[in-house]
C-alpha cells in the first residue's frame, strides 16, 4: 500500500529538516501531523510524528531550568554549527585544527580532548563553526555530548581510514548515533528525525587508506564517504560540503543610493523570501516593507520584486520601508 504523501507534506518535512529550535521543530511536526493522509499505510508514520512531538515536549521541559554553566552547550556562531563525532584518535582534532584557527590538541594518545572546542572555518565571506569533541564509542560517550550532537545544524562523522578498525569505528558511531536518536538511517527517512551528516574518511595520505576506503564503500553503499587528510588532501572539497549541508544563503543589504554592504552577509535559510530578509534586518521591517529591489538572481539588476520573491545565495537586496 502506498502512503501517497502530498507535496505539502514533503514541504513540512523539509521545514522540519531545517528547523533549529525546539519551537521550529514543534511547528513543523504539527504541520506534518495535520497534512499527513490519515489511512492504514501511514499509521506508522503518524505514530512516529506523535512520538517525536512528545519527545520534543520532554526536551523542552528539561531545557528550561538553565542552571549554571554547561560546558557541552556550545553557542552557535557564524553561518551554522557543525559538530564532529568519532572514535578516539580518528583525527577529529587534527581536522578542526586544519580547517580553523582553533587551538585543538592533536595527540598520538586517545582521549586528549575532554570538552567541546569551537573553531571558525572561513568560507567565502562567512564562517562555519566547527566543534571538536571528546571521543564517543558505541560503549561509552561522555554525558552531555549527545546534547551537543543534537543541538548542531549538522554532524561531521569522522572515521580513521588508516586502520582496519575503520569498519568497527563506522559501525560503532552509526549505531551509537541511531540509538541516541541523533540520526535515522531507517527506511522511513521521511520523518527526518535525522541530523544531516557528512562522513569524513580521514588519513587518506596513509598507505592502507585507499584499500580500506574501498571496503567501507562496498559494505555501506548507502553512505557517501569524503576521503580527506588533515595534511591537505580533500580539504577544499570538504569545506564546500560543510557549507552546503547547512542549507543557508548569503544575502547582502544595500541602502538607497549606496554600494551594497559586502563586508558581512546576512545568513538566511535556503528558500527565504524578501520578507524573511526584511525580518532578519529588523523586526519591524516586515510590517513596514513597501518595496524591494534585487541584484543577482533577478532577471535584471535592481529589479523590483514581490515580498514573496525567493532569494538566492549572493543576492543584493535593497528594502524600501
Ligand atoms: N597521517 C595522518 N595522520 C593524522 C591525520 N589526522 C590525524 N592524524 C594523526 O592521528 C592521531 C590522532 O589525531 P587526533 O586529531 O588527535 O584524533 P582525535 O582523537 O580524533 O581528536 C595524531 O597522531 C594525528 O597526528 C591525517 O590526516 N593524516
Ligand atoms: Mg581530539
Amino acid at each position: 500500500m502506498s502512503a501517497n504523501l502530498t507535496p505539502q507534506y514533503h514541504a513540512a518535512v523539509d521545514k522540519l529538516r531545517r528547523a533549529r529550535t525546539i519551537e521550529e521543530k514543534e511547528a513543523a511536526l504539527l504541520e506534518m501531523h495535520a497534512l499527513i493522509p490519515k489511512h492504514k499505510a501511514t499509521e506508522k508514520l503518524q505514530a512516529d510524528i506523535k512520538k517525536r512531538l512528545s519527545r520534543l515536549k520532554d526536551e523542552a521541559k528539561k531545557k528550561k531550568p538553565a542552571k549554571g554553566f554547561d560546558p557541552f552547550a556550545v553557542e552557535r556562531e557564524g553561518a551554522g554549527q557543525i559538530v564532529l563525532a568519532g572514535y578516539p584518535n580518528s583525527g577529529k582534532s587534527a581536522l578542526v585544527g586544519s580547517l580553523t584557527r582553533a587551538k585543538v590538541k592533536v595527540t598520538e594518545y586517545p582521549y586528549a580532548t575532554a570538552l567541546p572546542v569551537s573553531g571558525m572555518m572561513p568560507y567565502k565571506d562567512t564562517y562555519v563553526q566547527l566543534v571538536d569533541t571528546p571521543p564517543a564509542t558505541v560503549e561509552a560517550i561522555p554525558p552531555g555530548l549527545t546534547g551537543t550532537y543534537k543541538a548542531a545544524d549538522a554532524l561531521l562523522i569522522v572515521v580513521d581510514l588508516s586502520t582496519p578498525e575503520c569498519l568497527d569505528q563506522l559501525e560503532g558511531i552509526m549505531r551509537l548515533l541511531e540509538e541516541r536518536e541523533v540520526i535515522d538511517l531507517s527506511e522511513e527517512g521521511e520523518i527526518a528525525a535525522s541530523q544531516p551528516f557528512i562522513i569524513a574518511a580521514t588519513k587518506i595520505d596513509l598507505p592502507e587508506s585507499e584499500n580500506n576506503l574501498q571496503v567501507l564503500r562496498e559494505l555501506w553503499p548507502q553512505l557517501a564517504f569524503k576521503p580527506v587528510s588533515s595534511r591537505g588532501a580533500g580539504l577544499d572539497e570538504l569545506r564546500k560540503e560543510l557549507f552546503d549541508i547547512l542549507g543557508v544563503i548569503r544575502i547582502y543589504g544595500k541602502a538607497t543610493g549606496r554600494d551594497p554592504d559586502k563586508e558581512r552577509p546576512f545568513i538566511l535559510r535556503e528558500g527565504s523570501t524578501v520578507l524573511d530578509f526584511a525580518g532578519t534586518v529588523h523586526k519591524d521591517f516586515p510590517k513596514k516593507l513597501k518595496s524591494a529591489q534585487v541584484w543577482g538572481s533577478s532577471r535584471f539588476d535592481g529589479q523590483a520584486v514581490a515580498h514573496d520573491y525567493v532569494l538566492e545565495d549572493g543576492d543584493v537586496v535593497e528594502l524600501q520601508v
